[in-house]
């Protein structure tokens, strides 16, 4: 394990070392792991506060949002809005972007995040997260629109993910490899515990939800079935599956051991490209996954190579293991 210093002390040391985290963005990182550590409060209550089932709300997305959800979503607002250090914010629980109110000063940067991810999970219990991308504004022109946010992943600045399992536990990228940190609640404050985290780039284990099978395009089909065939099959050697079914505890397994986990666009709603969120589910996943030496596609493309038309995008994802990815993404592309 790494020397026990804390996040305050990692990001000052790296600002100080390779300058490869400005003041601003030091300050952003602070605000949004301090914002995860009041959500983990409020998540570990469980049915001890009023924090549980569903409120009587839809999101954007059109789906039915939990108390959490929403309580998270404040959080994240609250902790950010006032610092200096953002222009605006975007939520998957929101429709439209959040400008920083004018009695606040306006920073640089542009704030994403899914504040918990795998929601349906709450209430069985099961690990979910809060999933966070900084963009900086690219235009100089005064005021902040969507259009500021509409930028390919590649040119994300940081990105990272709170798992809320059985340790709280902070992942982050600024570009120069994968970091980890877990919640010492009797200090507060988030410990570096892991660091230069590396992906196998081959695995035995994929992450898919196979109750869809009969929706999924002919590639994918051919790459689960050929897991499934076993030893005695095309791929010789035996494969297991996991599904949480919380994108955030399924990375997390796969930067910890390796693994491919696949959302693919399929025939139930073929308008979409796919169910998860490229802006805020997506593109951080993508950045964290190929900093630690893994790979991410939408089975045809990279995904931080590809430009947002809109805030609340979708697109299928394969990420993991390069050489799974780039199996799946090759089977793809035969398939054209
Ligand atoms: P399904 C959670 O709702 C989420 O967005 C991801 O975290 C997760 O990987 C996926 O959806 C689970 O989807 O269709 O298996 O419930």
């Amino acid at each position: 394990m790494p020397r026990p210093i804390s996040l305050t002390q990692y990001l000052i040391e790296q600002q100080r070392q390779n300058g490869s985290i400005p003041a601003e963005l030091r300050l952003l990182i602070e605000v949004v792991a301090r914002a995860c550590k009041r959500i983990s409060i409020s998540v570990n209550k469980g049915a001890l506060g009023d924090v549980m089932g569903s409120a009587d709300s839809e999101n954007v997305q059109g789906e039915i949002q939990k108390k959490l959800d929403i309580i998270a979503n404040e959080v994240l607002i609250e902790a950010n809005e006032w610092g200096g250090h953002l222009a605006a914010m975007a939520s998957e629980e929101m429709e439209g972007i959040y400008v920083v109110p004018n009695r606040f000063p306006q920073g640089e940067y542009l704030l994403l995040f899914d504040p918990l991810d795998g929601s349906s999970n709450i209430d069985v219990n099961v690990s979910i997260g809060t999933i966070f991308s900084v963009l900086k504004k690219s235009s100089s022109d005064e005021g902040v629109s969507e259009r500021d946010f509409l930028q390919a992943g590649s040119q994300q600045a940081a990105a990272g993910y709170c798992i809320y399992g059985p340790q709280t536990m902070l992942v982050l990228t600024v570009g120069e490899g994968v970091v980890m940190f877990t919640l010492d609640r009797e200090q507060g404050a988030w410990m570096l515990t892991q660091e230069g985290i590396r992906i196998p780039e081959d695995t035995k284990e994929f992450a898919i939800n196979m109750s869809n099978m009969r929706h999924w395009a002919p590639p994918v089909s051919r790459y689960v079935n050929e897991c499934l065939a076993g030893e005695t099959g095309p791929r010789a050697k035996d494969f297991n599956m996991r599904w949480v079914a919380s994108m955030v505890a399924d990375v997390h397994r796969i930067l910890t051991r390796g693994g491919v986990f696949m959302y693919p666009w399929d025939k139930r709603e073929p308008e979409k490209a796919g169910k998860l969120r490229l802006m805020y589910e997506a593109n951080p996943m993508s950045f964290i996954v190929e900093q630690a030496g893994g790979a991410a596609t939408n089975g045809k493309a990279r995904i931080l190579d590809l430009q947002p038309g809109k805030l609340h995008e979708r697109v299928a994802v394969f990420l993991g293991s390069k050489n799974e990815v780039e199996r799946v993404t090759g089977y793809h592309r035969e398939a054209v």
